[in-house]
């Protein structure tokens, strides 16, 4: 019996000890000394003892219960002291931080971007990533027999449609849905059926630009890219045109932007491996037959187009050296461009 009261005074003090409840404390009240409690009971056999026993089991059942019950008054003022302070917080500890979302750097990127051209009057106009083969290959100029068609470069879709490889539709589409001036740029997703590794992926990011009106010649194209450059890239940002190909541009040029990481100097430059220019994309004056396909007549309007690739740009920027690490969400990678505006 009394090792059985030791227990019980043991098991009951630690729950009081442990409660931080009003409500719980007042329950182990009544558990351990109610009158259905098992001190209670143990109380009213005493008179079931045999005599020599009964003052040392009653002697240990009554501290048992003041035992219990200093301990209930204790927790009380406790309980009561924390709720008065209201909070049972130690105020001198450090506040969580609260972790805050940030934007992908595709995103900074594409805002960045954003802002530079409607700072040129440039609107931005969105369109589906799902297109048919009119406006992604044949309003483009782009013949049947074009490289870019054939099924190892595009995903096709079993209603006939496919994915956008890029999103000169959305230019396609405003252009037959809206007379000249335009002034507009594109930005989205994009796909093409690439092997993917380090540099090259299956989905990926683009702007394009389109400027049509009256007497819009090449000197315009070669300004707006300078500008972007300088206000991506920095103020001495210089821009060195390249000859080039496209089916929905003639002339056509590939640009490239002096490197604003050495400037030339550095032979081992990790973005322009010491030439001094970053590669960025492609550019040139509207092909007259693609007004033709969107019932624009090319002896009035000229215009110019220029693209450039998302992952591209934000490589050369933030150092990253795999195109994987912009779709895989690891939270390690995002969360480095928290503390980038
Ligand atoms: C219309 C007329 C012309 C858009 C253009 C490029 C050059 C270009 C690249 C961007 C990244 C391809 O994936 S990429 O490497 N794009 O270099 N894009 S001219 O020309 C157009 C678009 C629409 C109506």
């Amino acid at each position: 019996m009394l090792e059985e009261l030791l227990q019980l005074q043991e098991t009951a003090v630690e729950k009081i000890l442990a409660t931080k409840q009003l409500k719980v404390l007042e329950e182990l009240r009544v558990q351990y000394l109610g009158r259905k409690s098992q001190l209670r009971q143990i109380m009213a056999s005493l008179g079931e003892l045999p005599a020599d026993q009964r003052p040392k089991i009653g002697q240990a059942a009554g501290s048992t219960q003041n035992a219990i019950k200093t301990a209930i008054s204790n927790q009380l003022k406790l309980i009561r002291e924390v709720e008065e302070s209201g909070s049972h917080i130690d105020v001198t500890l450090p506040g969580r931080v609260p972790i805050s979302g940030t934007s992908h750097p595709l995103t900074k990127l594409s805002y960045e971007l954003t802002d530079i051209f409607r700072g040129m009057g440039f609107e931005l106009f969105d369109g589906p990533e799902t297109e048919d083969e009119y406006h992604n290959f044949d309003a483009l100029n782009t013949p049947q027999d074009h490289p870019a068609r054939d099924l190892h470069d595009t995903f096709y879709l079993k209603d006939g449609g496919l994915l956008r490889t890029h999103t000169s539709t959305v230019q396609i589409r405003l252009m037959e849905n809206q007379p000249p001036p335009i002034r507009m740029i594109s930005l989205g997703r994009c796909y093409r059926k690439e092997t993917v590794d380090a540099t090259h992926h299956f989905a990926f990011h683009q702007m394009e630009g389109l400027f049509v009106d009256h007497n819009v010649s090449f000197a315009d194209l070669k300004g707006t890219i300078e500008a972007m450059g300088r206000q991506l890239l920095g103020p001495r940002t210089q821009v060195r045109f390249r000859s080039h190909f496209f089916p929905f541009t003639e002339p056509s040029v590939e640009y490239d932007f002096s490197c604003s990481i050495c400037s030339g100097e550095n032979r081992e430059c990790r973005v322009c491996k010491g030439t001094g220019w970053i590669e960025i994309a492609g550019a040139g004056m509207v092909d007259p037959a693609v007004f033709e396909s969107v019932g624009y007549d090319p002896e009035t309007y000229t215009g110019f187009a220029f693209g450039m690739g998302l992952e591209r740009i934000a490589m050369i920027r933030y150092g990253i050296d795999d195109v994987r690490l912009f779709l895989e969400n690891d939270l390690r990678f995002i969360r480095q461009f928290s503390k980038i505006q």
